[in-house]
């Protein structure tokens, strides 16, 4: 959810006008807006290259999730396996732009562990890709960029 939707969910609660504190903090949700969609275009532009990359450091670094018997062998999941490093990719987007790690919690944290287990994928294994794509991601950015992008893949990688 948006600050400023939560802070005005608060702000009706107790039916009263926001308070200055408030309206700082959604000052700063606004100007911090070019910031973050230009981060958001940043990772949007290197989605296949982050996406590809990431998911061949995976395959290098365990080659049994591609080899016979593993979850990722065979070229259909394969393409399902770089699917899903775009979904998180795409999910971080989303919480880069909204400023909070609720998009990627509620699209693609709950209930993902339950799922992923019952199809026989390894979610250390998803862990371990999201961590190569924030790893290709913080070599692209740096500075305040980095650490705010990062914020969310780790956020991402603990959940998972
Ligand atoms: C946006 C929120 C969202 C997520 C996260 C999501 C994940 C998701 N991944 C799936 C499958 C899958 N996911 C993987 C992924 C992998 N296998 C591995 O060994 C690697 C560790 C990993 C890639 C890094 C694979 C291979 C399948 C297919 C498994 C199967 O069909 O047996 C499925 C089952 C249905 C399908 O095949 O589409 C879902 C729902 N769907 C969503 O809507």
């Amino acid at each position: 959810m948006s600050i400023i939707k939560k802070l005005i969910e608060n702000a009706d609660t107790e039916c009263r006008y926001l308070t200055p504190g408030e309206m700082d903090q959604i000052k700063s949700f606004v100007m911090s807006g070019d910031r973050r969609l230009r981060l958001v275009k940043a990772l949007t532009e290197s989605r296949e290259r982050i996406v590809k990359q990431a998911t061949n450091q995976l395959f290098q670094k365990r080659p049994s999730l591609v080899s016979p018997g593993g979850n990722a062998y065979g070229e259909e999941m394969t393409a399902t396996c770089l699917r899903d490093m775009d979904y998180y990719l795409r999910l971080i987007t989303y919480s880069v732009a909204d400023g909070e790690t609720a998009p990627i919690q509620e699209i693609g944290v709950i209930g993902v562990r339950q799922m992923y287990n019952s199809l026989g994928t390894p979610v250390d294994a998803v862990a371990e890709g999201v961590r190569a794509m924030k790893n290709l991601t913080m070599s692209l950015m740096s500075g305040e960029d980095a650490s705010e992008v990062g914020t969310y893949f780790d956020y991402l990688i603990n959940a998972l």
